[in-house]
């Protein structure tokens, strides 16, 4: 083949955010658009990562994904690099990557030192909808900040990018196709999509004994990929691994749209899972599952249900690591500590300092935890928003979540699947919150507001800050249950492995009782402006942690508009998703 330097032009927007470039497939569509920012990834790459390298690139299969792909890979054969692993048919989830450089060893015994995620995620996917691409590392994880700045700053001066003539290559059959250039051979290797992932998980958690858990009677089981690439995954793990039923499978066929949904695992998106586990407004005759769980379109996230039951990400978290030592094989050892991002409430924090385990606070975004467990100093960590993982990758993981709490559910009831009572989700939160407490815990996002609004709403957040007389003069004026604000700051993270300093990370208001409010724009929209608004409240006390959520923290919630102005700066009088 040969190779040639096309001349192109930069374009202003392409700035990654908490998760890599997103953006509407009609703006990925433009000519130059991707090329750019790939030729600028390489560029900032160190030498040996790119010539002569091996680069994994996939993701969750939406749309653009397959054209993506014959333009990377032309691309990383113009810049020198020795072969592209591609899953089959282009599908990777997002945590199978990361397994994918960490562990997997090509045909001729070669190893990958990063990887192009073909994913926007969470956000719906179609011609009119999202695309996105995020490069990770030798290590499996996120591009950290210092690399996403080089590559925005790279791509505010590119002039050329470099592409070879090579033929589109065939991503449906497995096997590798080799091609002749004037500087040596490039190939390309097409491999099973879920053959690695299995078995790391398979070396992770003990899968006899969840499979004792879902062949038992008394034990019922859904899972909802919501047309994402979890259901790439689903059939191998839980159903021929694991003896699950087909029939428990729901939405595993990954399309190129999502069916047309949001491939977002909350109890507003996933309308077919929480009507199933008994939770939605419909009251069907058949009695849900014991067990309920989604992932999102690059199957990163998860949402844990019990019947008729929720479980806060926040809440799952904690519980995890409170029990992984005990449920998974892999944790037996002991935890090395735990993390969690800002927002995320403080149940893992309580878990922390009971267990004796080292904690860390990370912004948003699974980029930050990826330094401490290169450093070997956590283990478990979790997000709020349907995040949870563990070291033995570096992102987050949809599946892993849903296998650790089979593995809870599983170790919880090992002598209670011939007879007795099972011990159900709903039992072993209630259970964590008489031992540790409960942290109500909601978030409203205001999605698509005006950017020009949504930044002043913030800046007079900033600047209302400077005076806690003030703050707390308009706090009791709105709810006079509401405890005093006691520190008010904007988050501001220094890596404890690094050094490395990240500012603005989000707008804290504490109180004097533990609870919590918290402002931030998203990194990951496509489009305006997205406001989160996180509200936290901590109940010690046994007899009160039975409350609904919405009600506990309703004081909170209009202390949190008041204090923000939130109809005045944004229009709206309603968030557009509460998880
Ligand atoms: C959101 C979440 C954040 C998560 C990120 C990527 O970011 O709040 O916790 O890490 O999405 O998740 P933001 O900046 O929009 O708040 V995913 O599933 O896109 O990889
Ligand atoms: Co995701």
């Amino acid at each position: 083949f040969n190779v040639s330097r096309v001349e192109t032009t930069p374009f202003g927007d392409q700035k990654p955010g908490t998760s890599g470039l997103r953006k509407k497939v009609k703006v990925f569509k433009q000519p130059n658009y991707l090329q750019n920012f790939v030729q600028s990834t390489f560029n900032a790459l160190t030498p040996q990562n790119v010539r002569g390298a091996t680069l994994v690139v996939s993701g969750d299969g939406r749309y653009f994904s397959k054209d993506a792909i014959q333009i990377i890979t032309k691309m990383a054969a113009g810049n020198g690099l020795r072969r592209v692993w591609v899953g089959q048919n282009g599908l990777l989830s997002t945590p199978a990557v990361s397994a994918v450089i960490r562990e997997r060893v090509g045909v001729d015994g070669s190893k990958a030192t990063g990887a192009f995620i073909l994913t926007a995620s969470h956000n719906p996917g179609g011609p009119n909808e999202d695309f996105g691409i995020k490069y990770n590392m030798e290590n499996g994880g996120p591009a950290p900040e210092g690399i996403t700045d080089k590559i925005y700053e790279n791509t505010k001066t590119i002039k050329e990018y470099l592409i070879a003539d090579l033929p589109d290559v065939d991503i449906t059959a497995i096997g590798v196709t080799s091609y002749c250039g004037s500087e040596g051979q490039f190939d390309v290797e097409v491999f099973d999509s879920a053959s690695d992932y299995v078995k790391l998980m398979k070396s992770i958690f003990d899968f006899e004994s969840i499979r004792k858990l879902l062949s038992s009677p008394k034990f019922t089981f859904c899972y909802d990929a919501l047309h994402g690439v979890g259901g790439a995954y689903a059939n191998r793990i839980f159903v021929e691994e694991l003896g699950a039923q087909e029939s428990s499978l729901l939405n595993c066929v990954p399309k190129e749209d999502f069916g047309g949904g949001h491939p977002d695992p909350n109890l507003t998106y996933a309308k077919e899972l929480v009507a199933r586990m008994g939770l939605g407004k419909s009251n069907s005759e058949v009695e849900p599952p014991e067990f309920g769980a989604a992932s999102d379109g690059d199957a990163d996230r998860n949402m844990i249900l019990g019947k008729r039951f929720f479980v806060t990400p926040s809440d799952s978290v904690a519980i995890i690591a409170a029990n992984a030592v005990e449920a998974i094989p892999y944790f037996s050892a002991g935890l090395k500590g735990v993390a969690r991002s800002m927002p995320t409430s403080a149940a893992l924090d309580v878990v922390a300092k009971n267990l004796n385990l080292k904690f860390f606070e990370v912004p948003t975004g699974w980029k930050f935890f990826g330094n401490l467990m290169d450093a070997g100093l956590c283990s478990v960590c979790g997000e709020e928003s349907f995040g949870t993982g563990s070291d033995h990758i570096r992102e987050k993981d949809g599946i892993w979540a849903v296998l650790a709490w089979l593995s809870i559910l599983a170790y919880k009831n090992r002598e209670n699947l011939g007879g007795g009572k099972l011990v159900t989700v709903e039992d072993i939160v209630h259970n964590h919150w008489a031992t540790y407490g409960r942290h109500y815990y909601t978030r409203y996002d205001y999605e698509n507001v005006d950017a020009g609004a949504a930044k002043e709403l913030m800046a007079c957040l900033v600047k209302l800050q400077s005076s806690l007389t003030e703050v707390n003069e308009i706090v009791s004026g709105i709810h006079s249950d509401v405890s005093k604000v006691v520190h008010a700051d904007e988050f501001e993270y220094k890596d404890p492995v690094d050094g490395s300093i990240s500012k603005h990370q989000g707008i804290r208001y504490l109180f004097e009782d533990g609870s919590r409010l918290v402002f931030r724009l998203s990194g990951t929209g496509s489009e305006g402006a997205t406001i989160r608004l996180y509200i936290e409240q901590y109940e010690k006390d046994p007899s009160k942690t039975g409350r609904d959520s919405q009600d506990a923290l309703a004081p909170l919630v209009a202390v949190a508009l008041g204090l923000s102005k939130m109809q005045e700066f944004t229009g709206r009088s309603a968030p557009t998703v509460i998880t």
